[in-house]
Formats: C-alpha cells, sequence, structure tokens
C-alpha cells in the first residue's frame, strides 16, 4: 500500500470542513447552522443508503398509504420522511418542518426547538425508484424572527428570504449540493468513507445552454409562450443549431445536468394544471435559490421565481430555470403575450 498516497487522501476538503471554515469568517455564529446541516448530511446519507439497497432490502413496492398530493406513497418515501424528520428535529435546531409527504407542517416540540425552518421533499422523483433511475432530497432553510411565536407564516416567506438551500442526488455517485447564499458548491460522496467531498466547487451555470429539458407529452394543453419556446429549441430561427431534449422525470436530475451542462429546465402551466406541477417551497424555491446563485435565472411565467410569496404550504407554481440567456428568452415570450392581451 503507498502510504504516503493514502496519507494525502486525508488533506480532503470534507462537507463538514467546508462549512466549518464559513462559520469561522462570522464570529458571532454560534455553529447552529453547521449542526443543522450535519443532521440534513446524516438524513442523506441514510437514504442515499437505503435506496442503494432498495432491491436487496424488498423496499421497492407500494407501502399501502396515499400522500397529500392524491400519490401512492412508496416504502422508500415513507421512510426518507421519516428519516429527515427524526434527523431535524433531533437537531435541536429546527421549530418548523414542511414536507411534501405531510399534510400538515411539523411543529418541532418546545422543548427541541431552534431557530430554523427547515422545507423539503424527501425522495422526489418517486415514480424512478422502482427503475433504478436517478432520485433526490431537496431542502430549503429559513430563519425565524421569534420562537416562541413560532407559526406557519414563518415558512410562507419568499424564496428570497432562504438562508440556505440544497439538493442531494442518489445517482450513480450520490452528490450533494448547496447554497448557503454565496455560490454554489457540490459534494460527492465518497462511500469508503462515508464523507462527502468537495468536487465542484464554486459551480458557474453557463451563460446560454444547448439542452432543452421538458415534458413534451404535455404540448398539446402548453399555452403560447411555453409553446413557441420549445418550436424554437428545435428550429432556431437564428442559425444557430437546434438545441437536444433531455427529459429524465425527477428534478433534480434534471436541474443538477441543466447546472453543470447549461440549458432549460421547465415545468409549465397547462389547461389542465394552471398551477404546474412542482411545489414552491421544497421544488421550485430551492431549485430557483441554487440558480441564481450560480449565475443563471428562475421564472415563473409571471415574474421572479424567488419573489413569490406562497399563501399555502403545498401551493404549485410553473417554473422555467436555467442558463441566463435561455431563460431572457423564454421572458421575452411571456412579455410579449402580455403586450398582445392588453
Ligand atoms: P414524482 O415524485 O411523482 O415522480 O414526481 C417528480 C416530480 O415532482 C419532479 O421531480 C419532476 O420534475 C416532475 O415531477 C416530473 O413530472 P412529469 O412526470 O409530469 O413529467
Amino acid at each position: 500500500m503507498d502510504h504516503a498516497a493514502e496519507a494525502h487522501r486525508t488533506d480532503l476538503m470534507t462537507l463538514t470542513r467546508h462549512v466549518l471554515n464559513e462559520q469561522s469568517k462570522h464570529p458571532e455564529s454560534k455553529g447552529d447552522f453547521t449542526i443543522l446541516l450535519s443532521h440534513i448530511v446524516l438524513g442523506c446519507k441514510f437514504v442515499c443508503s437505503a435506496v442503494n439497497k432498495a432491491g436487496l432490502a424488498k423496499l421497492i413496492g407500494l407501502a399501502g398509504d396515499t400522500n397529500v398530493q392524491g400519490e401512492e406513497q412508496k416504502k422508500l418515501d415513507v421512510l426518507s420522511n421519516e428519516v429527515f424528520i427524526k434527523a431535524l428535529t433531533s437537531s435541536g435546531r429546527t421549530c418548523i418542518l414542511v414536507s411534501e409527504e405531510d399534510e400538515e407542517a411539523t411543529f418541532v416540540d418546545p422543548a427541541l426547538r431552534g431557530r430554523y425552518c427547515v422545507v423539503f421533499d424527501p425522495l422526489d422523483g418517486s415514480s424512478n425508484i422502482d427503475c433504478g433511475v436517478s432520485i433526490g432530497t431537496i431542502f430549503g432553510i429559513y430563519m425565524i424572527k421569534d420562537k416562541n411565536k413560532v407559526t406557519v407564516e414563518d415558512v410562507l416567506q419568499p424564496g428570497k428570504k432562504m438562508v440556505a438551500a440544497g439538493y442531494c442526488m442518489y445517482g450513480s455517485s450520490c452528490m450533494l449540493v448547496l447554497s448557503t447564499g454565496r455560490g454554489v458548491n457540490g459534494f460527492t460522496l465518497d462511500p469508503s468513507l462515508g464523507e462527502f467531498i468537495l468536487t465542484h466547487p464554486n459551480i458557474k451555470i453557463p451563460k446560454k445552454g444547448s439542452i432543452y429539458s421538458v415534458n413534451e407529452g404535455n404540448a398539446k394543453n402548453w399555452d403560447e409562450p411555453t409553446a413557441r419556446y420549445v418550436e424554437r429549441c428545435k428550429f432556431p430561427q437564428d442559425g444557430s443549431s437546434p438545441k437536444s431534449l433531455r427529459y429524465v422525470g425527477s428534478m433534480v436530475a434534471d436541474v443538477h445536468r441543466t447546472l453543470l451542462y447549461g440549458g432549460i429546465f421547465l415545468y409549465p402551466a397547462d389547461k389542465k394544471s394552471p398551477n404546474g406541477k412542482l411545489r414552491v417551497l421544497y421544488e421550485v424555491f430551492p431549485m430557483s435559490f441554487l440558480m441564481e446563485q450560480a449565475g443563471g435565472q428562475a421564472f415563473t411565467g409571471k415574474g421572479r421565481a424567488l419573489e413569490l410569496v406562497p399563501t399555502k404550504i403545498h401551493e404549485r407554481s410553473p417554473i422555467f430555470l436555467g442558463s441566463y440567456d435561455d431563460v431572457e428568452e423564454i421572458k421575452t415570450l411571456y412579455a410579449a403575450s402580455v403586450e398582445k392581451e392588453a
């Protein structure tokens, strides 16, 4: 064994080291955020291990219940939700939790309360579980003003008020992508060490991309700006090459590719779903936060996604996010359609 090379492997920028470095820049910090994050990381590692073993452990299949969206819950969804609720409450740093799987927000026992609210989708892309395609956990973090007066209004805040957001993708490797409002960093789980290692520092999305990502099966119900935009992706008017289409159907995987390669991810409104499909608090906001931090944009068809003020915890919104120039183009099409209607 090459001991020198092995020893060198200990000088790694782990996620914990990275967050502690950031914390040291704020002498007033009490380390609460670092502790909260370490509990999120533990949840992600636990779910990653369960996803990897799913077939073996016979976790695949229905748990026999339906969630608040009327969808059938799978065993892994149920397990992941329990894992994150327990990991977050036991951190002693949270006060309200909003999960895609629970109809109501969870108010943490006052004895265990801290200053943070966490909104999350414990296992997004669950229709991909049984065929082993990438799935993920998405989370956003808010801070409350007064932990003695905690109400659901503390999480019904615009996305721009989030203090951090991220996702963990359970794919060919397990990657955690995080922003605390100063850029975006990507960490890959080294299974031999059980540590997330900084592998993608300071991620910046290309200004323009060559991929569009949308469920084209919904095309017959799209509004005019979305239909025109997708037409332009295929038949560009400026002599450039057509864009390629990539669509996994797991938001984490589709957004992750968009972040690294550039391009645009769309889940528009349509005649059947006038508010789109994706949920504002734990899908639209965290991904929009990351996109903006990486230099891209996120737009709802009406305005900047992070300006939206949700009125209920499971609210949905259309979303267009990705490379700056690509989102700019769809914004122009929506602006033109508003002018035409006026
Ligand atoms: P599931 O968790 O039900 O698979 O939904 C995943 C998701 O919320 C998001 O991850 C995808 O981007 C989107 O739905 C895919 O929706 P369509 O199947 O309608 O394209």
